[in-house]
């Protein structure tokens, strides 16, 4: 049985949760080996925004929804006025800005990694731009994700690369106005398959740290090897101060964009873990972007960015209920059962029930998955 005391914390964390949906979510999507085509599927950036008024009404913890520039802004910088005037038509707002330098042709050999020095001149440019995207829109981030990297040893030069890189995020942060944020995203293989140029996060680490004080590093679950300890990343760079954002998914083999906890709840749970912890011990709020990264390929879109929101959240909610307090006792006295028993429990505990009267108590549908199967709006 949960206690009062465990039922108000839930009820804080639950305040203090947002997640950020990403637009490319609710439009068709595939694997390289083809799509498979879902009637209904946001077509245009009104359909997209539409979706995601539903999740957040539904829900009430995905206010903001994550955007890719060349994808949902026809006219670049021309559109995000009318970009962020059709998101608050469907009561959300505009999140991370996603500048794309991975998809045309120039970027075959690389974006700001390119040795074409215009090439690496039009990538800026197009950063340049989503960061006055930002601006007029009101988005505190500025996502940067490179596809760049080399498929063969010896074709590329390394340390000249790292230096371009360094260069440019160093011009990008620049532009930044207060209370902007650059967010580095590594990622060690795909589409490069040899090399990365932001392989991992020392990588992301010293690049943001190269570009200014306003850059920080972006977690993508999806980008990293086999067994890597995340939650260890995560604590590295929260004592760092250098955390700034996550991209959640799961996976099971790669990069596999699948709905967030459907494979490994665990992790996610240890990952929230370390910032709850963070925070008991700090006394202080990291202030971390929590957006989703899914391709939601087979599942219906809609019910999946649900099914998505409502298990952060209870992975959330689950890791705030560990008790720091004697987790601290028993990793100081090297208490290995009682300690490791802290996590466990926490993890075991129901949160449904509460966060349903959370739900409730806002005049949010208490199960928002069956909300929307009720509403029609897929029809
Ligand atoms: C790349 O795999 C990535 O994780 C980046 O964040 C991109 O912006 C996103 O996926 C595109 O789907
Ligand atoms: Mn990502």
């Amino acid at each position: 049985m949960m206690n009062a005391k465990q039922e108000e914390i839930i009820w804080k964390s639950l305040d203090g949760f947002e997640i950020e949906i990403p637009s490319w979510g609710f439009a068709q999507t595939g694997t390289r080996f083809g799509k498979f085509v879902q009637p209904g599927a946001a077509l245009t950036i009104e359909d997209k925004m539409s979706d995601a008024g539903q999740v957040h009404k539904l829900t009430g913890c995905c206010p903001a929804v994550a955007v890719h520039v060349l994808w949902d802004f026809p006219n670049g910088k021309q559109s995000a006025k009318e970009v962020a005037a059709l998101a608050g038509k469907y009561g959300v707002r505009i999140g991370a800005i996603n500048p794309n330098v991975f998809e045309s042709q120039q970027y075959k050999y690389g974006s700001l990694g390119n040795p074409n020095p215009e090439i690496r001149q039009a990538a800026l440019q197009h950063i340049l731009d989503s960061i006055d995207i930002a601006t007029e829109t009101g988005s505190r981030n500025i996502s940067l994700w490179f596809g760049d990297g080399s498929n063969y040893p010896g074709t590329a030069n390394i340390r000249r690369r790292r230096a371009w890189f360094a260069e440019a995020l160093h011009t990008a942060h620049e532009r930044l106005i207060q209370g902007e944020q650059l967010l580095v995203e590594y990622k060690p293989f795909e589409p490069a398959f040899y090399h990365t140029d932001i392989a991992d996060w020392g990588m992301a680490l010293l690049l943001a740290r190269a570009a200014g004080p306003q850059a920080r590093v972006l977690v993508d679950t999806g980008h990293h090897y086999q067994a890597q300890n995340i939650e260890q990343i995560v604590a590295w760079l929260l004592a760092e101060g250098m955390l700034g954002g996550f991209h959640f998914n799961d996976r099971r083999y790669a990069d596999d964009d699948l709905t967030i906890g459907s494979i490994d709840p665990y992790q996610v749970f240890r990952i929230f873990h370390e910032i709850h912890y963070f925070t008991w011990e700090t006394a202080s709020e990291p202030l971390i972007g929590y957006t989703i990264d899914q391709s939601h390929n087979l599942k219906p879109k809609i019910e999946e960015t649900i099914q998505t929101a409502m298990t952060a959240q209870e992975l959330y909610a689950k890791a705030a209920l560990v008790d720091c307090e004697a987790l601290a006792y028993h990793q100081e006295h090297c208490n290995l059962i009682d300690a490791e028993e802290c996590l466990k429990a926490a993890f075991a505990t129901d949160v449904r029930p509460v966060i349903e009267a959370w739900r409730l108590s806002k005049g949010l549908p208490g199960n928002p998955l069956t909300a929307y199967r009720e509403s029609g709006y897929q029809q």
